[in-house]
């Protein structure tokens, strides 16, 4: 319910990762936004990680789109929604339906994601309506299909806590999905007996807490699921009762299998040492209730599909499925990647999880919609949508929630097909992406806060998004966008909703529609809720039949929903291992920071997330770093067939040798080249169609630069375009990395200098320059340090000076030497976002006798909110362990 004590309160649910966290938001009079974990979700139980703690900070009304434009000039709706629907329906008057497309995503609600695939499934008559799930979940959807005829997730969170075998497959669950992660860690301290496996390229945060971790080589999974299946047969552990009644498959599937029995032929398929092998063999044929949790280790690969069979193929030989403590479990990414799973988001599903291509599917849905034309057969999933757009099949393109010039693959392409494309639409919240330039037409969307409706969770729980905020500006909400324009497009009758709660009942009445049982999501208990119980709906678990008792798990009767009712084994292959080069010889391996959201358009945003990893970077290996000259916070460029990128280099041992890793973040907005996926090469599973974002074959290089600048500035700065900038946000204005060869910048230009503001400037004779630059009131406005070197300033003290109060002409010189007094010690980099508690800090902690995470907690408060730097405050602990205490 949404009724809470506090006057103003509104329960919502976290816009960000799949867990699903719901939140309670109190708007303040002046404005602000105080914001909870909501003790009464089941998905939280209060519980936020550093992302969904500062979403307050998000809410900014800087660059907000407010208004429809068109051709980049403000318009009215009135005149944007009309050119729209007429380039539409023209486009498809002249080319057919099928060169109209739209390319939408797992942030938008299921009340949005349902309209736009009616509008195009039912009414455009084409399927050419794909989503950022492709890049996401398009694996695991495919996997589930084949193996239990329908895409379903079998499990709930509490099989995490329950399982004494967890096994973490290519997911940095501590990182991605940190509020699941924390209820597993609370689950391990109550149950030690509990066993954490994590197979991972990388020592990731999630790898450091496990009792064993798998350093995997790229795409090896698919030899080690096959390799885990013979040990299974092998330990006798194949549940031959289960298998009987429930599967089909099972023995062409082990002997495809029974070649990795040999532990050093799988050593050599997998990369991994045979004692470990051996270790994770043991546990994995002997532990009856396993939980193997996937992620984008395994979807992102141009064998995901396979991977993904590889590890269903195990559960179900050892018929650890549908009981509680068991079963595969593959994470959603995006707050509503299950929604727009419901209704039938991807280039070849139909609605409410029917198929496309199924004659039966296709007629049902055209009767419950009274659909004119509904699609007969798959449409472009998304590389492929683009390269249609690139060669002109596709001809209006409308792309909404997601920003594809950054998070496809070979990204400098995408951007050149939307350059050529004759019309794109871009709904969006903000003005500043990298996709935005391309839109002819640019309509404004209701943002988090603002919008109402619903997602799905990972574990299939529906929760409520509730608006609490007016809407700004002319934004409004993505579903009426879509219906107004079906409305002009001469289809007012399918898109008469009133408001979200509608299309919620028409959503939920065709999931049960002509179900009887045949069809595993059915949500028909609530095709009755009217709008207030709509307003007022608690997170709910699916399956809901109209009728039935609920249920929390699937398949606990062992039906599955192919036509034999049984769950297919699959004999699968291992992946071909990157194809590297002399000229291309590492595996460029991409993911996700802890305290950034994709593209940064929400999340960079926020001064305090945008403190923990504050430029782009690439992990290198040492020793590959020697060889090639590479020293720490050097410079490197990375180049691939289609594109380059210049990055910080990170010297760290937690890659291996061969293999680098960049987080997918960065844009255009927030650095200069440092755009992951312009050097990723769309090469995609044949089967789901997704892209293999995890293994682009790579060259590496330093680069030298002949100047090194570090800035922080109250105004936002303007850095030009030398070899390398990056900018973030910082409390009290903007932190600007820069390097560059030939002339060094002119500081007034990059920080937009007051002629009257009061300067400090000078340069040494090694050829570092400092200047600092004060308002009339002595209060900082810009500091620049400039040298033939990288900047060795304190970045912590640096920043804390944009929020310092005025300084005495005396204590100015102090600014330039960049570093705090001695009765301000300096942080060192943040750790703790929610406190604002640096390496530093913790190091000195460690020093005067704190010695467990708990200790520093009590002694700073570092990883007592959110929780989500505690593995990185243990990290430091052993570090610094092994400093002070030589063994
Ligand atoms: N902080 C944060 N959290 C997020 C997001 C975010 O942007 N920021 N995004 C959300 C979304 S949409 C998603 S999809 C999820 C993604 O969540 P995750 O999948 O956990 O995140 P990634 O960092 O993309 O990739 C996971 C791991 O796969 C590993 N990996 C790479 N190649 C292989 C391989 O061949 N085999 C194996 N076994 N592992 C491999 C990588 O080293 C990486 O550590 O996170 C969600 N949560
Ligand atoms: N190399 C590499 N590439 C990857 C990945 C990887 O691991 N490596 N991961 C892939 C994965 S799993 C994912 S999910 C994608 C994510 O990639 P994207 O979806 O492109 O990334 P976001 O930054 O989340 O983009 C969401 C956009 O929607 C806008 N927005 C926010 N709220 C709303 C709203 O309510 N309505 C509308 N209309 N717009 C809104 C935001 O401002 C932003 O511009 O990236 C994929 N790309
Ligand atoms: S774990 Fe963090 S990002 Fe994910 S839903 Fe919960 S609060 Fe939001
Ligand atoms: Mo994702």
């Amino acid at each position: 319910m949404n009724t809470l004590a506090t006057p103003g309160a509104t329960r919502t649910t976290c816009p960000y990762c799949g867990v699903g966290c719901g939140v309670v938001a109190t708007p303040r009079p002046d404005g602000t936004v105080a914001i909870a974990g909501d003790e009464t979700h089941p998905a939280n139980f209060g519980r936020l990680c550093s992302k969904g703690s500062a979403l307050a900070e998000t809410l900014v009304p800087d660059r907000r789109l407010l208004h429809p434009q068109i051709g980049g000039e403000r318009a009215s709706w009135d005149a944007a929604l009309d050119t729209v629907a007429a380039r539409f329906a023209e486009t498809i008057r002249d080319h057919g339906p099928d060169s109209v497309a739209l390319y939408v995503s797992g942030q938008i609600l299921t009340e949005d994601y349902y309209v736009a695939n009616k509008l195009m499934k039912g009414f455009v008559g084409s399927a050419n309506i794909d989503t950022n799930s492709r890049l996401c979940m398009a694996s695991s959807v495919a996997g589930h299909k084949r193996t239990f005829g329908s895409d379903t997730v079998p499990g709930t969170y509490e099989d995490l806590e329950e399982a004494d075998l967890l096994v973490l497959v290519g997911s940095n669950l501590a990182w991605c999905h940190p509020v699941l992660f924390q209820r597993v860690q609370a689950a391990r301290a109550r149950r030690p007996q509990m066993r954490l496996v994590v197979i991972d390229p990388r020592e990731t945060a999630s790898a450091r807490e496990a009792d064993l971790h798998l350093p995997i080589r790229a795409d090896g999974d698919t030899a080690l699921f096959l390799g885990a299946l013979a040990a299974i047969e092998a330990a006798g552990a194949i549940d031959r009762a289960y298998t009987q009644a429930h599967t089909e498959g099972l023995d062409a599937a082990l002997e495809a299998a029974r070649p990795f029995a040999d532990l050093d032929r799988l050593a050599e398929a997998t990369g991994l040492d045979t004692d470990k092998l051996a270790a994770f063999l043991d546990l994995y044929a002997h532990t009856d209730k396993t939980v193997t949790v996937y992620s984008q280790g395994v979807n992102q690969s141009a064998g995901g599909t396979d991977k993904v069979s590889a590890i269903l193929n195990c559960h179900l030989a050892t018929g650890r499925i549908g009981k509680s403590g068991t079963g595969p479990f593959s994470v959603t990414g995006q707050p509503n990647a299950m929604g727009g799973r419901e209704v039938g988001g991807l280039a070849n599903q139909l609605a409410a999880h029917m198929d496309l291509g199924n004659l039966a599917h296709a007629d049902v849905v055209r009767r419950f919609w009274n659909a004119p034309s509904v699609a007969q057969t798959p449409g472009l999933k998304a590389v492929d949508l683009f390269q249609a757009v690139a060669d002109g099949r596709v001809r209006a393109l409308w792309i909404m929630g997601t920003n594809p010039v950054d998070s496809l693959p070979q990204a400098d392409g995408v951007a050149e097909a939307l350059r050529r494309c004759p019309f794109v639409v871009v709904s969006d919240v903000v003005t500043d992406t990298d996709t935005m330039p391309f839109a002819h037409v640019a309509l404004p969307s209701a943002a988090w806060g603002e919008k109402d409706g619903t997602v799905t969770n990972s574990e299939r729980r529906i929760s409520r998004q509730r608006g609490y905020l007016a809407l700004p500006g002319d934004a409004r909400p993505d579903w009426w966008q879509i219906q107004e324009i079906a409305k002009r497009m001469g289809f007012a009758k399918g898109f008469d909703f009133a408001n979200a709660a509608a299309i919620f009942r028409e959503h939920a009445a065709l999931s049960a529609f002509e179900n009887e049982g045949t069809r595993d999501f059915d949500i028909g208990a609530l095709k009755t809720l009217d709008d207030a119980a709509y307003e007022a709906l608690a997170p709910v678990q699916w399956p809901m039949p109209a009728g039935a008792a609920p249920t929390t798990r699937f398949f606990a009767d062992g039906r599955f929903f192919t036509p034999s009712g049984r769950a297919k084994l699959l004999a699968v292959a291992p992946a071909e291992a990157p194809a590297l080069t002399a000229e291309r010889p590492f595996v460029l391996n991409t993911g996700r920071i802890r305290d950034q959201w994709h593209t940064m358009t929400r999340t960079g945003r926020s001064p305090r997330l945008s403190a923990h990893l504050a430029e782009p970077f690439c992990e290198i290996h040492p020793a590959d770093a020697e060889r090639l000259g590479i020293a720490e916070a050097d410079l490197v460029s990375l180049s691939t067939d289609h594109g380059g990128a210049t990055l910080r280099a990170l010297l760290t041992p937690r890659v291996a040798p061969g293999t680098l890793f960049a987080p997918m973040h960065w844009t255009g907005q927030f650095s200069g080249a440092a755009r992951v996926n312009a050097l990723v090469p769309a090469r995609t599973d044949p089967i789901s169609g997704q892209p293999a974002s995890k293994a682009a074959p790579a060259a590496l290089r330093r680069v030298s630069a002949e100047w090194y600048g570090f800035a922080v500035s109250r105004a936002e700065p303007e850095a030009g375009d030398p070899l390398y900038w990056a900018k973030a946000r910082a409390s009290g204005g903007w932190r600007l990395e820069l390097a560059g060869n030939g002339t060094a910048p002119n500081p007034h230009a990059l920080l937009s200098l007051d002629p009257a503001a009061d300067l400090l400037d000078y340069t040494d004779r090694t050829g570092q320059r400092r200047l600092a630059a004060f308002d009339a009131d002595g209060r900082l406005l810009a500091a620049l340090w400039l040298s033939p070197e990288p900047v060795a300033v304190s970045r912590a003290f640096a920043v804390s000076l944009l929020d310092a109060p005025a300084f005495e002409p005396q204590a100015r010189a102090r600014i330039l030497a960049g570093r705090a007094g001695t009765e301000r010690p300096d942080p060192g980099a943040l750790v703790c976002s929610c406190f604002g508690v640096g390496a530093n800090d913790i190091r000195r902690a460690v020093g005067g006798g704190c010695a467990s995470v708990a200790a520093i907690g009590q002694s700073l408060r570092a990883g007592t909110n959110c929780g989500s730097c505690r593995t990185e405050i243990q990290g430091l602990i052993d570090a610094e362990r092994r400093v002070l205490e030589p063994s």
